[in-house]
């Protein structure tokens, strides 16, 4: 029986790349680690939001062997063996993996190959979205994504609209918790910017913001559709911050808009926080959204959120209170919707707030004790 201040061994399993799956899982192991619990990282490469030495936080990184007649490496063996060779040496309590493809799998298969070895290895599965919306329910995947689900220690999603989602798309007889995302707010706050904000709107120009894997999925071909409407009534400037599969089309889309002058690409910018700092909106037009951390990490800068209403974002940007939302592709709604905060400083001010203070909801101070009581829970009972 493990006690209420016991401290734990971890291990998480995510994609350390940009995204939002990685950066949830990275910022929780950090947390943890800071509460004292052992925190181990298995993964192919260095996660993107571990860039300093912690105490109690250690890196495993995953290698994965080629041989001529493998035309698709098998990362998924590779990893199950280095997750048994740690949670083996490192004697893990338990094993918390993030996106479930194929990271639940291969939780199960280590699970097993433990038991035979007459040791237990819980794992906890947290589903992220596109890993339910999108592809895990494609016929490729889904049989082995529900049973990985159902055989799962414990399951949680990142929001109420996920779970409902899980049990749409497949047979899962699992209790599925929900854990919203959250985030550091002594990280994510406004701070005080203002010669960045000169240098991008020198004129004094309102500064809408866009940030995301460029993923089709962002409909970032919308970014662009609010951003011509806006600019048309409000001297405005757009910045766009990541980068991914869009990015080459939705720049050519812009030199043919003929308006470079006034969107800049960011690249995938550390230090977010400082830019989102200085921007007026958030625009979130997404074709489905299981969250919208980005969304979240505007709104702790005072950024209100201009969304699509899709999955997860209503949980976050409440509709006339920290933004808008409208369906999804209806541009001219959300246009609508953002001249109507610029245009008026005392609203946009007023909306500015209201999003700070509704993203304290999401602290990770609050968050972080309903996973330690999951993970305790599932490591006395397995
Ligand atoms: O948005 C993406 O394409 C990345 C993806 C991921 O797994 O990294 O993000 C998903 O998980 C995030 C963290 O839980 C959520 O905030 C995003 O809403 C979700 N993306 C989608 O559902 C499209």
């Amino acid at each position: 029986m493990l006690m209420e201040n016991a401290q734990m061994r971890i291990g998480i399993v995510c994609y350390p790349t940009f995204g939002g799956s990685g950066v949830i899982a990275t910022e929780l192991g950090k947390a943890l680690a800071e509460k004292g619990h052992q925190v181990h990282f298995i993964t192919y490469s260095q996660p993107v939001r571990l860039e300093h030495f912690a105490e109690n936080v250690y890196f495993h990184e995953v290698s994965v062997a080629d041989y001529p007649l493998f035309e698709f490496a098998p990362y998924e063996t590779a990893l199950t063996s280095k997750l048994v060779d740690v949670a083996r040496f490192e004697k893990l309590d338990l094993v918390h993996v993030h996106y479930a493809i194929p990271h639940a799998s291969v939780a199960y298969m280590a699970q097993k190959i433990m038991e035979s070895q007459g040791l237990r290895l819980p794992f906890i599965t947290t589903l992220h979205g596109t890993d339910i919306t999108l592809v895990g329910k494609d016929e490729s995947y889904s049989p082995v994504v529900t049973f990985a689900i159902n055989h799962s220690n414990a399951v949680t999603s990142v929001s109420k609209s996920l779970k409902d989602d899980t049990y749409k798309n497949f047979s899962v007889n699992k209790e599925i918790e929900v854990i919203p995302n959250f985030i550091d707010l002594k990280r994510f706050n406004k701070q005080h910017k203002d010669h960045f904000r000169r240098a991008i709107a020198p004129s004094g120009e309102k500064i809408l913001v866009h940030a995301s894997n460029f993923r089709p999925v962002k409909r970032i071909d919308d970014v662009l559709d609010i951003f011509k409407r806006v600019i048309r009534k409000i001297p405005s400037k757009l910045l766009l911050i990541g980068d991914g599969p869009e990015r080459s089309k939705i720049e050519k889309e812009c030199r043919e808009l003929q308006a470079c002058e006034h969107i800049r690409f960011l690249g995938k910018l550390d230090a977010i926080e400082e830019i989102l700092s200085v921007c007026d909106v958030f625009l979130l037009p997404s074709e489905t959204e299981s969250f919208g951390l980005a969304a979240l990490e505007a709104m702790a800068c005072q950024v209100p959120v201009i969304s699509s209403d899709t999955g997860g974002i209503p949980e976050v940007n409440i509709h006339g209170h920290t933004g808008f939302l409208s369906p999804v592709g209806n541009t001219d709604k959300m246009a609508e919707h953002a001249i109507h905060l610029l245009e008026d400083e005392s609203r946009l001010e007023k909306f500015k707030k209201n999003a700070q203070a509704h993203s304290a909801n999401f602290d990770i101070r609050k968050i972080l004790p309903l996973y330690e009581n999951l993970y305790r829970k599932v490591i006395n009972e397995s």
